[in-house]
Order: structure tokens, then C-alpha cells, then sequence
């Protein structure tokens, strides 16, 4: 069963001027759960069409799911289901997530719904009968991950660069899609719209493709062999491939909703690096083929790295997005995604980066505004908001910051330049702090005949914030709500304007206090919980006299008892003989060992390290473990049978 979700858009009048915007991510392969790096995508599209929300402009914005293909199949067998109830439960997951992390998205599309099948089903038949498909036999070999043919010179140590899977040798009877007759015109695109590609590193990327034949492109499969696809509307023996009838959504979903004169061609696709082949190549020559415009622009964003690696379901190192929303909030978490990469270039994630960035941006600099503005306006005017008086050099300097900062915000989003625009506006933000200690407003407060001052001071500051809410409303739209009642203004709506005006806030207004926005987390606690290699592993460490190294007391033990830890999913509690005493070590390697395995083990301890809580149990030592690349961590202990105790030397 498929079933659809739309949701009404404004009309458009025919004399409609806006701009239009329409951006789109990927549709995800329901072979794996949502994480972070789907996430990423998802949520950044869903900000930036905020922005353009905010600007006023006409904007629609989809996702949805990729659910043909044998590698979607072969994942329903493994499961012991049915294809179709696997795609509805996968995809049913990734809709979830999407509605619970807040993405405003107008259009979720399954490529299993028959409103895109049809669509999928006229373009093949128009391109066919233009005569850009033929049937022919190819031999080569294909990577199931990727879903695609991939050349000997693509792989990286035998495997495919994309999934890091072996590809397997295949000959087919297929149709293909004359796709190499289009590259001479694909490559005078590119060349002459230098932003069709963006950043320019993945458009010299394509652009190196497209130097050496391409070659046509299999479009289809025997049914025989793969049952799970749309039937080609010529040869019913035939199903279409996986990538022919993906890309097809994204036109596909304005087609059903008779939406693509408004919104074709003005299109913005967001993918990572790892597709770029099939939208930077496929993609272009499909749409031209079928005689239909071009997208506006590729916007290629890099990885997510866990431990230096592509977070991926196959590395089975994906974290996933709902607990971070649970744990750190949903704004907060949005705010440490967009900062936190540099569009292009991949990132590391880890969870103390998004506690530092709170803590520091969101705690620190913008929390802080808040709680002392309206902590003072509260003290020194029962929490009223005086009328605007006159102004001096350094509250026009907080002004003229704030002001300039709509449409640089603007020249950030073109650009790409998501982390910059939000440091635009936090670098802002720590100005006025810095306003707020030159201009005390507490010793102003103390002179009755500075009462006026003390008015403009903390207008100022309001004012400040006010503007910030507005910028930051794409980013942290439940926060920036919340900021503004705080604030006194109310629940409605904004738009980017609302940052290009001062003194906005009407005389008389009063202004609450509440919970702090953004509560501190606690970097202590949180490294416990995620105590062990991480923590221990600092990067560089710097060189040492042989006494330093003296200063640490190491001995051989044995592990006697071991247990989880009551309150730590990560922890081991284990209790280590090192001959004539015995110590009680918190451990963070339950992820790689189990506790009964580890009685009996000889160890290396750390015995004359400070003893720390680690929630509520006191770990007198450390063991010693190594962890390589891969994140394979292997527990350091002697080679020969030595008595418990024996010092590591
Ligand atoms: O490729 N870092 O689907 P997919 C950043 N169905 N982004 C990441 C990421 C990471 N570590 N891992 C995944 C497909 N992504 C096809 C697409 S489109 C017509 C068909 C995100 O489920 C990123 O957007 O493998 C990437 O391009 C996409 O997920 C790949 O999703």
C-alpha cells in the first residue's frame, strides 16, 4: 500500500512576482534507518526554505523516499518481509523522524506510488520515442550499493569509491539511454553556467567525468531478475533502473500536483558528494533527452565523519537523530548541524562538539544577552520597555551591526556560506555583550539623573535581540518564538523586514522572564557518560622527559569481576587484583567487550591515577586499551604469565 502526503501551498496569482524556490534533498534508500547524515540534508534544506520563506518568496520544498532497486530488495529478504511492507515501514520511519524533528517539507514522494510510476513510465516512452533508447548487451562491473555500473579506473583498491563495496562482474541484455551523445552539450553547460555545479570543486569533479567518453547508460533490468521496479511501458519483461526512475521524483512530484509551471525549472537539489555522478551527469542529460529545462543548481555538501570515517549504516557507525533532538533539543541541535559544517567539507561529529557549541553560542553569548537584559529590566523597570530616546555613537554602532546583517545574511545563504551567516550574526551578538560591560547599566542605574541612558542602554539590547530572533528564526524556529515572547511581542509571525527595522518595540511593552533558553549542559557529566577511549585519546600529545613518564605508576593485573554499570550504557564497573590490593576500575569499553568475556583478562593499569566518580561509582585507575581507525579497540595487557602487580617499566 502507498499512501501520499501533501500539504495545500498558497495560491499563486497570475500576476505573481515573487521569487521562486524550490529545493529538494535526496530521496533516501529505505535499505537503512535515518541518521545524522540524512538528517543533515533534511534539515538543512528545511532552513534554507525558511529563509526564503522569511524573504517572502515562493517556495516548496520536498523530500521522500528512493524504494526500487535490488539493493531495497535484498534488504526486505534479509528482513523476511515482503517488499512492499518493508518499503511502507522504512519509509513510514524516515516520515516520522522528519515530522518529529519539526521539517516543514510541502511533499514527501515514494517512488512506489503510483503517482510517480505514471510519470516515470511517460518521460521513458517520450525518450524512447525520440530514439535515445536502445537494447543492446553490456558487460562490466556493478556495484549493488551504488546501484550502478562503475569503471576499473573509479575504484579505489578493488572496490567501488562510493559504498567501498567489491563490484561484481555482470553481463545483461538491456536498454540504454544514449547518454554519451548528450555530453558535448552537458559540458558546455557546465562550462558556461559556472554555478550549476557548486562548491567548484565538485563541478571540476563532473567536469573531469565528462572529459573521457561516458558511455550510454543501462536503464533497465530483466524483470526475472529484479521483480522490484516500475515496468518499462514498451517491454513489460524489463524494469526500469533505480536511478532512472529516482531522479524522476523530483519532477515527478510537481507533474501530480500540476505545480511544475510554477516551480520547474527553479529547482535547487542539496546531495552529498557521494551522489554526484548520478545528479551531475544522469540527471542533466535524462532531463535534456526528455526535452524538459535543466535545474538551477547541484549544492554539493560533504560528509558527516564518525571516527574519521563517512557515518554510514554499512560502517555501522550511524548515530541517530531523534536521541540527539531528545538530548540537546531540536534548535540546538539544528544550530550545531548548520555551524558546525562547512558547506563542501566534510565535518566530525561527535557529541561533545554539540555540547561545546551550545555551551559556548547558544548558552553563553545568546543566552547570557537574554537573561541579563531582561534580568535588568526587570530590576530597574518592573520589566517595561521605556520609549525610544535619543542615541549615542556606541548604541548606533550595535544598530548599524545588526542592521547590515539581513541582507549579508542573504549574500551567505547564495553563497553557500551556511556556518559563516550564522557567525555573522553571533558575532553580532557577542558585540553587544560587549556593549552591555562598557555601558554598565548597572552603575547607571544607581544615577537618577542617567535614568534616560539607562532607558536607551537596555532598549538597545532588546532591540538587539529582537533582531537576532528574526535572523535566527530559520535555524531555531521554536527558540526564536519563545525569544520574542519573552521579549513581550507575542507569538506571530515575522519576516526577514522585521531584522531591518530598530526601535520596534512599542513603548510599554512588558517583557517576561522564563526558563532559560538554552540550559547549560553539563561537560563534566557528559564526559563521564561517554568515558573511555574518547576522552583518554587526545590527539597531540606534546613530548615528554623520561620523568614525566616515571610519574606514572602502571602494573599488570587480572580482571576478577566485571559488570555493566548501573547508570551508564557505555560503562564497565571492573574489579581489577593487582596481588596485594584490589581496585575498582570504571571502564567506557562496553561497546567492544562483553563483561563475562573480560574475567580472567590480564590487564595494564593505570594505578596511580586520581580516583573520579564516574556516575556515582568511584574508579580507582584506568586499564589501558587501543583503538585503531577502524575503531577496533583491543585491551593492552602482558604477553608472558607475570604475578598481579608487577610494575610496567
Ligand atoms: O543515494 N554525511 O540514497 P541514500 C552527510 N536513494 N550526508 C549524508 C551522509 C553522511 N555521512 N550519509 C548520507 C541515495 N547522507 C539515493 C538518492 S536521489 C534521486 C536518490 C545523505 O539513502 C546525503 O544527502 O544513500 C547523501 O547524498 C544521501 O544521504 C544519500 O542517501
Amino acid at each position: 500500500m502507498t499512501d501520499t502526503l501533501t500539504t495545500p501551498l498558497p495560491d499563486a496569482s497570475p500576476d505573481d512576482s515573487r521569487s521562486v524556490f524550490y529545493a529538494t534533498t535526496p530521496i533516501f534508500y529505505v535499505n537503512a534507518a535515518p541518521h545524522i547524515g540524512h538528517a543533515y540534508t533534511t534539515i538543512l534544506v528545511d532552513i534554507v526554505t525558511r529563509f526564503h520563506r522569511l524573504q517572502g518568496n515562493d517556495t516548496f520544498f520536498l523530500t521522500g523516499t528512493d524504494e526500487h532497486g535490488e539493493k531495497v530488495a535484498k534488504a526486505a529478504a534479509a528482513a523476511g518481509v515482503t517488499s512492499q511492507a518493508y518499503v511502507d515501514e522504512v519509509s513510514g520511519d524516515f516520515r516520522r523522524t522528519w515530522d518529529e524533528l519539526g521539517i516543514g517539507y510541502d511533499e514527501f514522494i515514494r517512488t512506489t506510488e503510483p503517482r510517480h510510476q505514471k510519470v516515470v513510465q511517460d518521460v521513458l516512452q517520450r525518450v524512447y520515442d525520440a530514439g535515445d533508447i536502445f537494447y543492446g548487451e553490456y558487460s562490466g562491473l556493478y556495484c549493488v550499493g551504488a546501484e550502478r555500473f562503475v569503471t576499473e579506473k573509479e575504484l579505489q583498491d578493488g572496490r567501488c569509491p562510493e559504498s567501498e563495496d567489491p563490484p561484481e562482474y555482470r553481463t545483461e541484455a538491456n536498454y540504454f539511454f544514449r547518454m554519451e551523445k548528450y555530453r558535448p552539450w552537458l559540458r558546455e553547460h557546465i562550462e558556461r553556467n559556472p554555478d550549476f555545479i557548486r562548491p567548484e570543486r565538485y563541478r571540476n569533479e563532473v567536469l573531469a567525468m565528462l572529459r573521457e567518453p561516458i558511455g550510454d547508460l543501462s536503464i533497465s533490468r530483466p524483470r526475472a531478475r529484479v521483480p522490484w521496479g516500475i515496468s518499462l511501458p514498451w517491454d513489460e519483461e524489463h524494469v526500469t533502473y533505480v536511478w532512472f526512475d529516482a531522479l524522476l521524483n523530483y519532477w515527478s512530484a510537481l507533474v501530480s500536483r500540476g505545480v511544475e509551471g510554477r516551480y520547474w525549472p527553479a529547482v535547487e537539489h542539496f546531495i552529498a558528494k557521494d551522489i554526484v555522478k548520478p545528479h551531475g551527469v544522469f540527471w542533466p542529460t535524462m532531463l535534456k533527452a526528455a526535452g524538459l529545462p535543466v535545474y538551477q543548481h547541484l549544492n554539493v555538501h560533504g560528509y558527516w565523519l564518525m571516527d574519521a570515517r563517512k557515518m554510514s549504516k554499512s560502517f555501522g557507525n550511524v548515530v541517530r537523530p531523534l536521541d540527539l533532538q531528545a538530548k540537546y533539543g531540536r534548535d540546538a541541535f539544528r544550530y550545531f548541524l548548520l555551524r558546525d559544517m562547512g558547506f563542501g567539507l566534510d565535518a566530525n561529529f561527535s557529541e561533545s562538539a554539540i555540547a561545546e557549541r551550545i555551551n559556548a553560542d547558544l548558552a553563553n553569548d545568546l543566552g547570557n544577552l537574554l537573561n541579563r537584559t531582561l534580568g535588568m529590566l526587570g530590576r530597574y523597570r518592573d520589566g517595561v520597555v521605556a520609549p525610544a530616546g535619543p542615541s549615542e555613537s556606541a548604541d548606533d554602532e550595535v544598530r548599524d551591526a545588526f542592521l547590515a546583517l539581513p541582507d549579508r545574511m542573504v549574500e551567505r545563504f547564495d553563497a553557500l556560506q551556511f556556518d559563516r551567516a550564522i557567525e555573522d550574526v553571533m558575532s553580532a551578538v557577542r558585540s553587544a555583550n560587549k556593549y552591555v560591560a562598557e555601558q554598565a547599566p548597572w552603575l547607571l542605574a544607581k544615577d537618577p539623573v542617567r535614568a534616560e541612558r539607562l532607558d536607551r542602554v537596555l532598549r538597545t539590547c532588546l532591540e538587539a535581540l529582537r533582531c537576532a530572533s528574526v535572523l535566527f528564526e530559520c535555524v531555531m524556529p521554536d527558540k526564536c518564538r519563545e525569544l520574542r515572547v519573552q521579549l513581550g511581542m507575542g507569538e506571530g509571525a515575522v519576516t526577514l523586514d522585521d531584522a531591518r527595522t530598530w526601535d520596534a518595540i512599542p513603548a510599554g511593552t512588558r517583557a517576561g522572564t522564563g526558563d532559560p533558553l538554552f540550559p547549560r549542559i553539563d561537560l563534566e557529566a557528559l564526559a563521564e557518560e561517554i568515558a573511555g577511549p574518547q576522552v583518554a585519546a587526545l590527539e597531540h600529545k606534546p613530548e615528554i622527559a623520561i620523568d614525566d613518564f616515571a610519574k606514572v605508576e602502571l602494573r599488570v593485573g587480572t580482571v576478577t569481576h566485571a559488570e555493566a554499570h548501573p547508570k551508564a550504557d557505555k560503562l564497565l564497573v571492573l574489579t581489577v587484583s593487582l596481588g596485594s590490593e584490589t581496585r575498582t576500575v570504571v571502564s567506557g569499553i562496553r561497546a567492544h567487550y562483553q563483561a563475562d568475556e573480560l574475567v580472567g583478562q590480564r590487564v595494564v593499569v593505570v594505578a596511580n591515577l586520581a580516583p573520579v566518580k564516574l556516575r556515582g561509582v568511584e574508579s580507582q585507575g584506568m586499564i589501558l586499551a587501543a583503538e585503531d581507525d577502524e575503531g577496533t579497540l583491543a585491551i593492552v595487557g602482558p604477553l608472558r604469565d607475570l604475578a598481579d602487580g608487577s610494575e610496567v617499566r
